[in-house]
């Protein structure tokens, strides 16, 4: 026998030592890609199993059987020894994970801002509210709406000047942007009997837009209709609404006005919320008048009258025997004097900068 002759006994060794290398060499590997490389090198194309594998070739018929046994042997203990350090290397990296810093991940994600109710929506359900205390209920309409339910019944015939002060918004098929929701009114009486009381809150669409005026706003009109509704119960109701919102030593002043709906007619004015009905401002500023109230010390607030017979007679119902008072807010002038803004457009930007004050 010649050096480098394989012999059973050399093969034997050499599987011997490659069982024990990778034995040691896989409990030692310090994590999966390092294991991998153990098992590249014994059991790969190129390993040094495979490579002893081949060489079985080279031995006698007789001898193979029992060299291919203890190969045999050898791949399997080698197999065993990656798994379990396969499962060790697994099993710490979950323990180290898990022994890591704990998430909670029942707690609310940090720095998500919460979501809150538009200052204007505030206001108008506020506004709402009052009246609901006060027995009247919610009434609601189309934004689209005909001549009819917008001017018409509402006293305002074609040829009516009071068109002109509306700037409506017209649309295709002679139908229009309700330039206020008093058609909701109409609508409610045509189809309901007397007594009733209403408010109608929503948005109305008039041509108009500069710091105080916005194309799109919202108004709250009522309506209370029975026998014998007089002009104090428009007073008391309208003052016991203001004192609500304003507080209870808000003066008060009913002045004379016209509606083509409404008459008699008024508008109603308050106190200046700002100069407190002085009409001073800072000095130096406005020649030291207040810029709210210009120097009045009185604001415009709101409209009010007794519904027109016209009205009543146009929607079925016998003037004769019901009256009935109207009036109507502006509710982003309400919201500016509450919340001190001075630009009705701010309402409508998204500036979060702005909303997330109220
Ligand atoms: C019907 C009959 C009468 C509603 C009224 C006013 C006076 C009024 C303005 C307030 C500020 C509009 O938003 S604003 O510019 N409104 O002054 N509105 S009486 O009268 C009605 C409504 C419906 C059937």
């Amino acid at each position: 026998m010649t050096a480098g002759t394989v012999t059973l006994a050399s093969i034997e060794r050499e599987l011997e030592d490659i069982e024990r290398d990778a034995v040691v060499r896989a409990a030692e590997a310090a994590d999966a890609a390092a294991l991998e490389a153990v098992r590249v090198g014994v059991l790969g194309k190129k390993g040094s199993l495979t490579k002893v594998l081949r060489g079985l070739a080279g031995l006698d018929g007789g001898e193979r059987p029992q060299a291919g046994q203890v190969a045999n042997r050898v791949k399997k203990a080698v197999d065993e020894a990656l798994a379990v350090r396969r499962e060790a290397i697994g099993t710490a990296r979950l323990a180290a994970r898990l022994g890591g810093p704990q998430v909670d991940v029942t707690l609310p994600a940090s720095g998500q801002p919460t979501g809150h109710v538009h200052p204007l929506s505030v206001v108008m359900d506020e506004l709402c509210g009052i009246f609901l205390s006060l027995g009247f209920s919610i009434a609601e309409g189309p934004e689209v709406e005909d001549d009819f339910h917008n001017f018409e019944a509402l006293n305002i015939p074609a040829d009516h000047p009071a068109r002109d002060m509306q700037d409506t918004f017209f649309i295709e098929g002679g139908r229009l942007l309700r330039t206020h929701t008093s058609p909701v009114q109409v609508r409610t009486m045509k189809g309901t009997e007397p007594p009733l009381m209403i408010v109608a809150p929503g948005a109305v669409y008039r041509h108009d837009d500069d710091v105080t005026h916005s194309p799109m706003f919202h108004q709250i009109e009522g309506l209370m209709v029975g026998r014998g509704v007089t002009f104090r119960n428009l007073k008391a109701v309208l003052t016991e609404f203001l004192a609500r919102i304003f507080g209870p030593d808000l003066a008060v002043k009913f002045r004379p006005s016209y509606f083509p709906f409404t008459e008699p007619s008024a508008e109603v004015d308050i106190g200046c919320v700002m100069c407190r009905g002085t009409g001073s401002g800072d000095a130096g500023a406005d020649a030291g008048r207040c810029k709210v109230c210009k120097g009045t010390g009185w604001l415009e607030i709101l409209g009010c009258g007794m519904v027109h017979p016209k009205v009543f007679a146009d929607v079925g119902y016998d003037p004769e025997v019901y009256t009935g008072f109207a009036f109507g807010i502006g509710v982003e002038r309400i919201a500016m004097l509450k919340l001190r803004i001075d630009d009705i457009r701010l309402f409508y930007g998204h500036d979060m900068r702005f909303l997330a004050q109220f």
